[in-house]
C-alpha cells in the first residue's frame, strides 16, 4: 500500500559551521563556530524515532564520503586554495535530504511509477558535488524498476535544489495529486537557487499531467529575507497548505489556482501581522514536518526554536484552539542542524511509495535506530572547529566513522 515515507539524512561525522551558504542567514551567522557532530547526529535519530513512534514509515540516507577527494582533485586544490572551497569538500550538507531529489509519486506520473530526479545543487559549490553520491544511493534504495524511475540531474545551466521547492497536494497520499513547483527569479541580494526551467524539466521527465502541475514564483522579499528555499516559508500535506503570507510573489493568484486545481484544498496562511517574515525565518515555523499519522490527527513537527519565539508559539496555540485542519504540534530539538539553516523539513525527503518496494536496508526500525545511536556515540567526533578542516587525523576519524555506520547497516557497497 502507498504511504508517505520520510527519508532523513543521518548527520555526517564532518558536520561543521564553515558558513558556506550565502543567503542562508543561520549558516552565515554561525560561520566559524564549533559544531558538535555527535550531538547533531543523535538529535537527528531522535527526530526519526519520534516519527516512528507516531506510527509513520521512516527511512534514512547515509552520509556521503567526506572529505570528498574527487572534489579536491576537480578544483586542483593546493595550499593556496581558498579555504571556503577546501571546506566544501568536508561539508555534511547531504544531511538535508529535502535537497537530494524531487519526487513524483506513482499516482501522478504517466507510467505509473514513482519518479525521482537527483538535484544538481549547482548554486552552492559545497553542495554541487553531492549529486553523484546521492544518485548512487537513490539507485540502490529505489532499485526496483517496476516501481521506481531514478533520473540523473537536470543540465547544470538550470539550478535545481530538489524537493525543498516542491510541494504536493492530494486528497490523501495515495491519490493523484497536484504538484507545486516553486522557483525564484535572480536579481535580489541573495541567489535564487531554484530556476523555473529546472522545475519544468523535472515535471516533463516525470511524465506529469500539465493539468495537475503549477509553477509558482517565490516572492523576492522572502528570498531577500533569508528564505533560500521555499520550504523555509511554506509546507503542504494532503489538502493543507501551511504558508506565510509573504511566501509567494502573488499569493492571491497562487491560492486561487490551488483551490481551482485541487478541490478541497485548505490554505492556512500566517499573516505578517501575527508572525513577521524575519521571525518565521528565525524560528523555522514553516520548515516543519506536516504529517498525517495513522490516527489521522495532522501533526506539525516544529523545531524547538518555535517554542522560544513568543509570537510564533502564541500563533501555534491559537491555531490549535481554533479547531483547524492541523490538530497537533510536536516539538523536536535539531539545534545543531538549525544552526546551519536546516530544520525538521530540510532533514527529510518525502517519498510516497509502498515501503515493501524500497530496499529494506534504508528503512528504519527501533532496533536499527539503537544500532545507529551506538555507532554514532562511539565514532562521531564530539566537536569540530572549522579551523580543523583539512587535518589528516580528522579525515581519518570521519572516514572510519562513516565506514562503521555502513558496516552496521549492511551498506558497505556505498563505501
Ligand atoms: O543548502 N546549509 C544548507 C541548508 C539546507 C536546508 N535545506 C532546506 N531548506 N531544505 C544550504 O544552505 C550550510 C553549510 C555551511 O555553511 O557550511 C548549508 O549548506
Amino acid at each position: 500500500m502507498l504511504a508517505e515515507i520520510n527519508f532523513d539524512g543521518i548527520v555526517g561525522p564532518s558536520h561543521n559551521y564553515a558558513g558556506l551558504s550565502l543567503g542562508n542567514l543561520a549558516a552565515t551567522k554561525n560561520a566559524g563556530g564549533t559544531s558538535y557532530p555527535r550531538a547533531a547526529a543523535l538529535q537527528g535519530v531522535a527526530k526519526m524515532r519520534g516519527n516512528l513512534a507516531l506510527g509513520l514509515a521512516q527511512g534514512f540516507f547515509v552520509p556521503l564520503p567526506r572529505p570528498n577527494a574527487g572534489w579536491l582533485t576537480a578544483i586542483a586544490a593546493d595550499s593556496g586554495t581558498d579555504t571556503a572551497l577546501l571546506a566544501g569538500a568536508w561539508s555534511a550538507s547531504s544531511m538535508w535530504t529535502a535537497n537530494a531529489a524531487t519526487v513524483s509519486p506513482a499516482p501522478d506520473t504517466a507510467d505509473g511509477r514513482c519518479h525521482l530526479s537527483v538535484a544538481n545543487l549547482v548554486t552552492m559549490p559545497h553542495r554541487s558535488h553531492e549529486w553523484p553520491d546521492t544518485l548512487a544511493q537513490l539507485k540502490l534504495a529505489f532499485a526496483d524498476s517496476a516501481h521506481f524511475a531514478v533520473h540523473g540531474p537536470v543540465p547544470p545551466c538550470f539550478g535545481d535544489e530538489g524537493a525543498a521547492n516542491h510541494m504536493r497536494m492530494a486528497a490523501n497520499h495515495g491519490a493523484p495529486g497536484l504538484e507545486l513547483f516553486v522557483y525564484g527569479k535572480v536579481g535580489g541580494p541573495f541567489p535564487a537557487r531554484q530556476h523555473e526551467q529546472a522545475s519544468r524539466v523535472v515535471a516533463r521527465r516525470h511524465g506529469l499531467d500539465p493539468a495537475r502541475v503549477l509553477y509558482i514564483e517565490q516572492s523576492a522579499e522572502a528570498i531577500a529575507a533569508g528564505a533560500f528555499h521555499n520550504d523555509v516559508v511554506a509546507v503542504a500535506n494532503e489538502q493543507v497548505l501551511f504558508t506565510h503570507e509573504c511566501a509567494f510573489a502573488d499569493p492571491a493568484a497562487t491560492y486561487a489556482a490551488i483551490t481551482a486545481m485541487c478541490p478541497g484544498a485548505l490554505v492556512v496562511e500566517v499573516p505578517t501581522s501575527a508572525v513577521s517574515l524575519a521571525e518565521a525565518i528565525r524560528s523555522y515555523l514553516f520548515n516543519a514536518q506536516l504529517l498525517t499519522p495513522p490516527d489521522g490527527a495532522m501533526t506539525l513537527v516544529v523545531p524547538s526554536e518555535c517554542q522560544e519565539n513568543a509570537s510564533v508559539w502564541g500563533w501555534l496555540q491559537a491555531m490549535l484552539a481554533g479547531n483547524g485542519p492541523i490538530a497537533r504540534v510536536a516539538v523536536v530539538d535539531v539545534r545543531q542542524s538549525m544552526a546551519n539553516g536546516g530544520g525538521p523539513a530540510c532533514l527529510r525527503l518525502r517519498v510516497v511509495a509502498d515501503p515493501a518496494h524500497v530496499d529494506q536496508r534504508f528503512m528504519l526500525s527501533e532496533a536499527k535506530a539503537e544500532a545507529m545511536e551506538r555507532v554514532i556515540g562511539q565514532n562521531w567526533p564530539e566537536q569540530i572547529d572549522p579551523a580543523d578542516l583539512g587535518q589528516e587525523s580528522l579525515a581519518q576519524t570521519v572516514r572510519k566513522a562513516r565506514a562503521a555506520l555502513l558496516d552496521v547497516l549492511d551498506l558497505a557497497e556505498l563505501a
